[in-house]
Formats: structure tokens, C-alpha cells, sequence
């Protein structure tokens, strides 16, 4: 099921109101973050630099045995939709996967706990630029099920061309399905539906909000949720 622009607003009003009303008591502290595809980046706030994911040397969190590709642009990104701690050059470079192989995945061990997972995406391919809606379409699973947030998302239907935008989603990690059953693992896929999955960034929060499907959103709809 795909939620209406109606639905997401009413999902992220709600979200906005739950903050509000918790005021600063919900203390969230960065885990993870991954510059996927390019280089280790300076951090524009106090948390953990964006650490390094390129090719030659892939992040250690990146799980191979897929394809091991990045792609990048020169050109601006309106970064207007995402939060002001996110640095335009993590989006301007991508890690992608061609549809043979296994999928794209990352997994991060974390104590078992909820965490936040901040995905960051923009269309910088000029071939999807062009191709518009449908030209690239990708699901991605996070601890092995598919929200609806995150089915078949389009980065140049829904927001065009080098416009960086976010997905977030609340999730309860634990070892099912995990290869290492000792280590609990955050374990995200991104699932080939049409041309290539691509990702720009990944940050893993702890939360102590409830897991999905409590909150689920696309920034862009919500610019006021950080
Ligand atoms: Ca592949
Ligand atoms: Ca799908
Ligand atoms: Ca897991
Ligand atoms: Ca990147």
C-alpha cells in the first residue's frame, strides 16, 4: 500500500505533535553514519564524522558480494527537504547496485534495542533526470520486511532532479535472520524493481520511540520534524 500525500501529512502532523508534546526529553544519540559511496566527511554537528564507503575501500558495514559501484555529480543539490546537519557532498555521491548478484546491504551490529534509520536518496543519474517517474524504482528491507514508506520509492517522481530527500523509519533490531546469531544486527537491503537501487547516506539513531509503523515519513512532506 502506498500512502496518499494526505496520509503522510496526517502520519507526520501527528509525529510533530507526539515531539512537541515530549518536548526535549528524547534524547538521541547517533550511532551510525555513512557516507555511501564517497569519502569520510567532517561532521556539521557534534556527532560522529560520515564515515567512508567508497569502492576501494568499502565501508565495513557494507556487505559484499553484490556489485561495488558509486556514481557522483558536480552538481549542486537542493538540500532544502533534508536536515541542515546533512553535507551536500555525502549527496552528491552515491553507492548503486547493478541487478545482477545479491542486493545491496548494509548490516550494523547495534546492542538490540529500537533505533531510528535515517535513509538519504536524490536522483543525480542524468539518464533518470530525463527518464522522470518510473525510470528508477527500488523497496528497500530493513530487518528483512518492507514498509510501505520505504516500497517502491522513485527518487525522480517524487522529487526530481538532484533534490536530496530522507526517509525515516523506527525499527526494533534483533537476530532473527541475522548470518551471526551471537551479534545483533541492523540489517538493510535495497531491492531491485526497476534500473538500480541507489543511496546516498545512512545514519542509524537510537530512539525511544515505538517501532514501525508509528512513524514513518518522507522528508519533504515533513521539513519541521528536526
Ligand atoms: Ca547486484
Ligand atoms: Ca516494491
Ligand atoms: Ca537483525
Ligand atoms: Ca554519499
Amino acid at each position: 500500500m502506498t500512502l496518499a500525500n494526505g496520509q503522510r501529512m496526517l502520519i507526520a502532523l501527528f509525529c510533530v505533535f507526539v515531539f512537541a508534546a515530549a518536548g526535549t526529553a528524547s534524547a538521541q544519540t547517533v550511532v551510525y553514519r555513512v557516507n555511501c559511496g564517497g569519502g569520510n566527511t567532517t561532521s556539521l554537528d557534534a556527532g560522529p564524522d560520515w564515515s567512508a564507503d567508497t569502492t576501494a575501500a568499502p565501508s565495513p558495514y557494507w556487505v559484499s558480494g553484490g556489485n561495488n559501484n558509486s556514481f557522483s555529480t558536480g552538481a549542486a543539490i537542493d538540500m532544502s527537504f533534508v536536515p541542515t546537519n546533512v553535507p551536500m557532498s555525502v549527496i552528491q555521491i552515491e553507492r548503486y547496485d547493478l541487478a545482477p548478484g545479491t542486493e545491496m546491504k548494509y548490516v550494523f551490529p547495534v546492542s538490540p534495542g529500537t533505533y531510528e534509520v535515517r535513509l538519504y536518496f536524490a536522483e543525480i543519474f542524468n539518464n533518470a533526470c530525463t527518464g522522470g517517474a518510473g525510470f528508477r524504482q527500488f523497496d528497500v528491507s530493513i530487518e528483512g520486511a518492507v514498509h510501505s514508506s520505504m516500497d517502491d520509492i522513485d527518487p525522480a517522481g517524487e522529487f526530481g532532479c538532484n533534490t536530496a530527500f530522507g526517509r525515516t523509519i523506527v525499527v526494533q533490531a534483533d537476530s532473527a535472520g541475522d548470518d551471526d546469531a551471537g551479534q545483533v544486527d541492523l540489517d538493510i537491503e535495497f531491492i531491485h524493481q526497476i534500473e538500480n537501487p541507489a543511496v546516498k547516506a545512512i545514519e542509524i539513531i537510537t530512539s525511544d520511540l515505538p517501532p514501525v509503523p508509528v512513524e514513518s515519513q518522507s522528508w519533504g512532506t515533513v521539513k519541521s520534524r528536526f
